[in-house]
């Protein structure tokens, strides 16, 4: 019943371990973890056309390699994560329809365009450097199959990140405009993968919720310094430099700062109205439709399997 139910679930909250899908757990609880894994699950899912942009303009047979298997772990990263929410009780259909229809959310950064090669590196060092700060503390995330999903994706995160590093590290060791495109490709993308992390703290509505689940273990601000702390490290490495001539660690808080964000940017963005949010979402609707006859396929030949199973 719901009283021995909720016991339970605040014991295993108690205790900081697992709920598992045949678990009790409060509506509420299951309906922010359905909304942060699909959204999640879009993100990766639309997140994999800026990158396939490049796909066929990829400069050598190598890169286009490394870049066709890194987009195809994203498709992959989609799936582990619906599979993760379908486990709540909500169907993948459903999920993808709202996508469709516009009325899902997805994360912020995918909206803004991948103008030249160089914007490779910077998806991969900045954008997967920004997710993997951000997931390594979900893989102890109290819902077993998220947690155990993001252990997985973050393995496959740290390989993206390194060969964005690694194409950056080399524009930026080549001549001038090879270095150029790499500063002005980091330049474009600091402030976008700083506001991956979501609001600041004092306007983002669900994280003391979902602190208190366990789910998020770290507040998108102590992320977000956490992450500028990396990258201001990592930059020197690369001789190149980032946008923000605030970035500074703070001796008395021991917390790396940064300078002031267009919040207001990020608001319009979550509307919708970013640079690439149309083109995005019709891609997708696009895509869905083109797949029509592979779902109408397989469930057909699911039918006549269970037909064939019965007889
Ligand atoms: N974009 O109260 P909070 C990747 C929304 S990595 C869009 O702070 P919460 C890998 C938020 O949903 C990217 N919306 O919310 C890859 C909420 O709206 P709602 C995906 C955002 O959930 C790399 C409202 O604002 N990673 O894909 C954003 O506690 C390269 C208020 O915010 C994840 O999804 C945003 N940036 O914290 C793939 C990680 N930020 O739902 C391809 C898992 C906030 O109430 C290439 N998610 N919002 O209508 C999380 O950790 C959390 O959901 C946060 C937001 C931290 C994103």
């Amino acid at each position: 019943d719901a009283d021995a139910g909720q016991a339970y679930f605040d014991h295993v909250m108690a205790e900081d371990s697992r709920i598992e899908p045949r678990d009790w757990m409060p509506d509420a609880y299951r309906r922010t973890l359905v909304r942060q894994i699909s959204q999640h699950a879009h993100s990766e899912i639309i997140g994999m056309q800026p990158e396939a942009n490049w796909i066929s303009r990829a400069p050598s047979l190598k890169r286009k390699a490394i870049l066709m298997a890194k987009v195809q772990d994203e498709a992959g990263h989609g799936l582990y994560l619906y599979s993760a929410a379908e486990t709540l009780g909500t169907s993948r259909d459903e999920m993808m329809g709202q996508l469709v229809a516009g009325k899902a959310r997805y994360s912020s950064i995918f909206n803004y365009p991948t103008v030249t090669w160089a914007d490779m590196g910077a998806i991969g060092w900045m954008v997967d450097g920004a997710a993997i700060c951000n997931q390594v503390p979900l893989c102890r995330a109290s819902y077993g199959p998220y947690g155990r999903a993001m252990v997985r994706v973050c393995k496959e995160e740290s390989f993206h990140q390194r060969q964005g590093f690694e194409i950056l590290l080399e524009l930026a060791n080549g001549n001038p405009a090879q270095k150029q495109m790499a500063q002005d490709a980091v330049n474009r993308w600091y402030a976008p993968s700083l506001m991956m992390f979501g609001p600041p703290d004092d306007d983002s509505p669900n994280s003391k919720q979902s602190m208190a689940w366990n789910i998020k273990r770290f507040s998108n601000d102590e992320l977000r310094s956490r992450f500028v702390g990396m990258m201001a490290e990592q930059v020197r490495v690369l001789g190149l430099s980032l946008p923000d001539p605030e970035v500074r660690f703070n001796e008395d808080t021991k917390t790396w700062e940064h300078g002031p964000l267009d919040w207001e940017e990020f608001k319009q963005v979550l509307a919708g109205r970013g640079p690439c949010n149309a083109q995005r979402l019709e891609r997708r609707r696009q895509a869905h439709d083109d797949g029509g006859w592979v779902r109408e396929a397989a469930t057909a030949y699911a039918a006549k399997m269970a037909a064939k199973n019965e007889a």
